[in-house]
């Protein structure tokens, strides 16, 4: 059995938990981090050297941390569900969008924190969506001409990406934005997932609604 250590509502769980509904795996979560606390426990730390979530352990003492390492692994316990693209260069191309998922990550986490100032400051909070809507562009590109960003299926390269994308969408619709079509298209097709549903949209969603566009 599978135990994942992480709040449901952080987007590095959420895209493991993501995963791992993808996968059907069964697992238990436990409520981990934020106002949980147990990040600094030397026993968590041990799981997880930064003591950030998610981590994952199972019975038999095998642990993992970091969501990108965690969703490869996974992929590779699964090969049948398919989500390393079996051609090489398309495999190698799978793992550049997902190092490359760090770059909409920090831009959205600089909309969002210029969101959350106590006296937001409106053109700070147009440089950073600008500067967002710029980096969401190239995967727009990407997908302009195929359903998910390898090709037809899903692939590691959208689970490193879906969740931080869900999180461009939840940008308060007051704030203007560029409209991204094909983006737009396929976070829709993500939405008609169940796992989606169920570890992203319900999950991330909800902290949006208290914290301001989630974390
Ligand atoms: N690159 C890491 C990021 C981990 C991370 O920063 N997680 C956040 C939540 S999204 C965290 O641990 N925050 C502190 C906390 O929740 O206590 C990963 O993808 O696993």
């Amino acid at each position: 059995m599978l135990t994942v250590w992480g709040r449901a509502d952080s987007s590095a769980t959420a895209r493991v938990m993501w995963a791992l509904g993808e996968t059907a795996q069964s697992c238990k979560r436990l409520d981990w981090g934020g106002a949980f606390g147990g990040g600094d426990d030397p026993a968590y730390r041990a799981l997880s050297p930064p003591g950030r979530i998610p981590a994952i352990t199972r019975d038999d003492g095998f642990s993992l941390w970091e969501s990108g390492a965690i969703i490869r692994w996974l992929a590779t316990t699964c090969p049948d569900v398919g989500l390393w693209p079996a051609d090489e260069a398309a495999r190698w191309q799978a793992e550049a969008w997902m190092d490359w998922s760090a770059a909409p990550g920090r831009a959205i986490g600089s909309v969002r924190t210029a969101y959350r100032r106590q006296t937001p400051d409106p053109a700070e909070m147009a440089k950073t969506i600008r500067a967002a809507a710029e980096t969401f562009a190239v995967l727009d590109a990407q997908l302009q001409d195929r359903a998910f960003v390898m090709g037809d299926r899903l692939t590691v390269a959208d689970l490193a990406l879906g969740v931080v994308a869900h999180r461009w969408f939840r940008i308060p619709e007051a704030l203007e934005r560029p409209a991204l079509p094909a983006l737009e298209a396929w976070h829709q097709r993500l939405c008609a997932r169940p796992a989606y549903q169920d570890h992203v949209v319900a999950k991330v969603s909800a902290r949006a609604q208290t914290l301001g566009m989630g974390d």
